[in-house]
């Protein structure tokens, strides 16, 4: 790894890893066993994508997606010991709250677990009078508590960043409308509490095609940014209007670590587009949507968790400080 690079976290000497495949230049390559969990790894499963997983204990703990045969949007808990076999609960989670109002359960997806000084942290995809983001927060992966919604209908793909920016909480999220957005810019909010968000800052917008197509019809956040010496490593999905339906590759940017809305640089070619069977079949085909990712901050791995065609979970892998020479290298800002 490049010396002068520093990486935030914990030294993961045994996450997740599979080592590049010989022959092959690919900046992340896929696991070769992929898909790892199948969609229909508990009884009542239509698909499980789209999900968050952390360090936690001695293993792995995660917050699924699992939309079951009624084909109802739920959240489940699951563990694992080694990252990459995964023992999800049968029922879904639920959430404690003081405001039923706010606790009512309509739906749930795409969480991502975010752990902040003592406690993990999870934003999801919330039905209140459309989707919008609800955050709480765990120690152990028991017991969950709901606080408010950080934004207003409609908005998706809330991400918090591991540590408190300018003394406060940070996010970014993708204002959306009900259905299939059409559009969507990235955006940045602080919150002193976690439960009052402003000072609202625009991040990104869609790409022109002409410069990278497959983010040019709307992007949202993906796993937690990776703090570097660098800047703030995002991975980010984006979207291309096909004339076959939308298809959802990913990229990284470089955000500034002060002011994190400000966009250092920005890959013009994907990380990861469809291209495999599971990524380019099942309930909706050509998405490959990252969630979540494991990093060693020594050796600078990055495991990379993305529900692929919205009906299974797969990983890529990677070295982080070759993401960011690429990232800089082909950056289109
Ligand atoms: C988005 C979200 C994701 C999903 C994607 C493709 O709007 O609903 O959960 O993976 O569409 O269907």
């Amino acid at each position: 790894m490049n010396n002068k690079l520093k990486i935030a976290g914990a030294p993961m000497k045994d996450m997740p890893w599979q080592a590049r495949p010989e022959g092959s230049k690919e900046v992340v390559w896929r696991y070769a066993n992929n898909p790892i969990i199948p969609r229909n790894l508990l009884p009542t499963s239509n698909s499980i994508f789209n999900s968050a997983v952390v360090p936690f204990g001695s293993g792995y703990a995660g917050v699924f997606r699992c939309d079951d045969t009624n084909r109802r949007m739920r959240l489940h808990v699951g563990f694992s010991d080694n990252g990459i076999d995964w023992k999800i609960e049968e029922q879904p989670l639920k959430f404690e709250c003081n405001d039923p109002e706010i606790g009512e359960w309509v739906y749930g997806y795409d969480p991502r677990v975010c752990f902040i000084e003592d406690r993990y942290y999870v934003t999801w995809c919330n039905g209140y009078h459309g989707p919008t983001i609800g955050v709480a927060y765990t120690f152990d992966f028991k017991t969950f508590h709901q606080l408010e919604n950080a934004f207003l209908p409609f908005n998706r793909n809330g991400v918090m960043f591991p540590k408190k920016i300018n003394g406060n909480f940070a996010m970014l999220s993708r204002p959306s409308d009900n259905g299939h957005t059409p559009f969507g810019d990235i955006f940045y909010s602080e919150s002193p509490d976690l439960e009052y968000w402003g000072r609202h800052r625009h991040v990104m917008s869609p790409a022109p095609f002409e410069d990278s197509a497959w983010q040019c019809t709307k992007i949202g956040a993906g796993p937690i940014p990776i703090e570097t010496s660098e800047g703030w490593l995002l991975i980010y999905h984006g979207v291309l209007n096909s004339c076959n339906g939308f298809v959802y590759a990913f990229g990284s940017a470089l955000l500034d670590l002060e002011q994190p809305w400000k966009v250092k640089y920005r890959s013009g070619p994907y990380l990861i587009t469809p291209q495999t069977t599971y990524e380019c079949m099942g309930d909706v085909p050509n998405v490959t949507f990252p969630c979540a990712a494991i990093h060693d901050s020594e050796t600078g791995r990055i495991a990379i968790y993305y529900g692929c065609a919205d009906t299974v979970t797969s990983l890529a892998f990677g070295y982080i400080d070759e993401i960011i020479e690429f990232t800089k290298a082909n950056s289109i800002i």
